[in-house]
């Protein structure tokens, strides 16, 4: 039998890559020179694409492969594919939920400890020999017992909100309705009013053309001087200039950000601020995790090409 066509976006590891190829035709977009030429010679065979979250498929990708049938995204966020491309033609499309929320919801918290005790500015002073030449490390802010604004009650920013209650933290977050399997966390619907109140900000929510720029500049002016912001969504979430130029001039404490606008490269002003945790986008980054969201991504495929019901449809 014939293998159905699968167009790659971006690298899996081995373990995946090896299933994949087994099971299609694998053709690797991310690795070829010239892709416009790439795309022309295969596009009629192309059935599927595998992409992954931060990379999507755009709607001049998807017009580009006349008998594409799904895309399957490796990631919970499918906010970089086009999905009103896809309903046009009927396309199906897959995700990798609840399987990376916990990951993700660890690397927030782990985030905001990160930040607030100073821990790579003490790691380097351990290192380059400031504690036995200076002495003692400068004293950081408590985190236990802050106040938190989690901005998104999703699966994740659940996760995030059942974390800080172990820290003690007074939870507030903000949502398009108040959640009813949220405990005693106090719902407030506007996201300034959210910020007023939170020492530390988690941006937690799904991504897509409504919540773009939510965090704009008066919601980081809300957070303020001594307040945080946490990112472990998107980077569209934030309104990044106006984040930018609140960490610079000290209107924001402090960010510890997972997600930047045109990553990996990124705001070459992001390097010069002291007041940054930059972290390369890897909240889903573990081995056990990733492996749960390939089989996901191959599971969906599988089912597709079987007709049987999709396991993690989006569309
Ligand atoms: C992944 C993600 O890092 O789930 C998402 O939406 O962005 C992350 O889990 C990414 O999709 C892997 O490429």
């Amino acid at each position: 039998m014939t293998k159905a066509g699968v167009l790659q976006i971006g690298p899996y590891p081995a373990w995946d890559q090896e299933p994949l190829d087994q099971a299609y035709e694998v053709h690797r977009l991310f690795e070829a020179g010239d892709k416009s030429a790439f795309l022309a010679e295969i596009a009629p065979r192309i059935r599927a694409i595998a992409t992954r979250g931060e990379l999507g498929a755009s709607r001049a990708l998807i017009e580009a492969l006349p008998n594409l049938e799904i895309v399957s995204v490796y990631g919970v966020g499918f906010d970089a594919v086009d999905l009103a491309a896809c309903r046009e033609r009927g396309i199906r499309v897959t995700n990798t939920p609840d399987v990376l929320t916990k990951d993700v919801a660890d690397l927030g918290v782990a985030m905001m400890l990160v930040q607030s005790r100073g821990m790579i500015g003490a790691e380097a002073w351990v290192r380059d020999g400031s504690w036995a030449a200076k002495g003692l490390y400068p004293l950081k802010t408590r985190v236990h017992g802050a106040k938190a604004g989690v901005l998104g009650l999703g699966r994740i920013g659940y996760e995030v909100a059942k974390r800080l209650v172990g820290f003690d933290m007074d939870i507030a977050y903000s949502d398009v309705s108040a959640k009813d399997y949220a405990p005693d966390w106090r719902f407030v619907a506007d996201p300034v009013e959210l910020a007023r109140h939170a020492d530390v900000f988690f941006v937690t929510l799904a991504a897509s053309a409504a919540t773009r720029h939510i965090v704009n500049r008066q919601v980081i002016e809300a957070v303020g001087p001594n307040g945080m912001i946490v990112n472990i969504s998107r980077a569209s979430n934030i309104d990044e200039e106006a984040l930018l130029d609140a960490l610079e001039d000290g209107r924001l404490g402090s960010a510890a950000l997972d997600v930047f606008e045109g990553e990996p490269a990124l705001n070459p002003r992001f390097l010069e601020l002291p007041n940054v945790l930059l972290q390369p986008h890897h909240a889903s980054g573990t081995v056990e995790t990733r492996k749960a969201m390939g089989r996901l991504v191959r599971d969906n495929l599988a089912a597709h090409f079987a007709g049987a019901p999709l396991p993690t449809p989006v569309l």
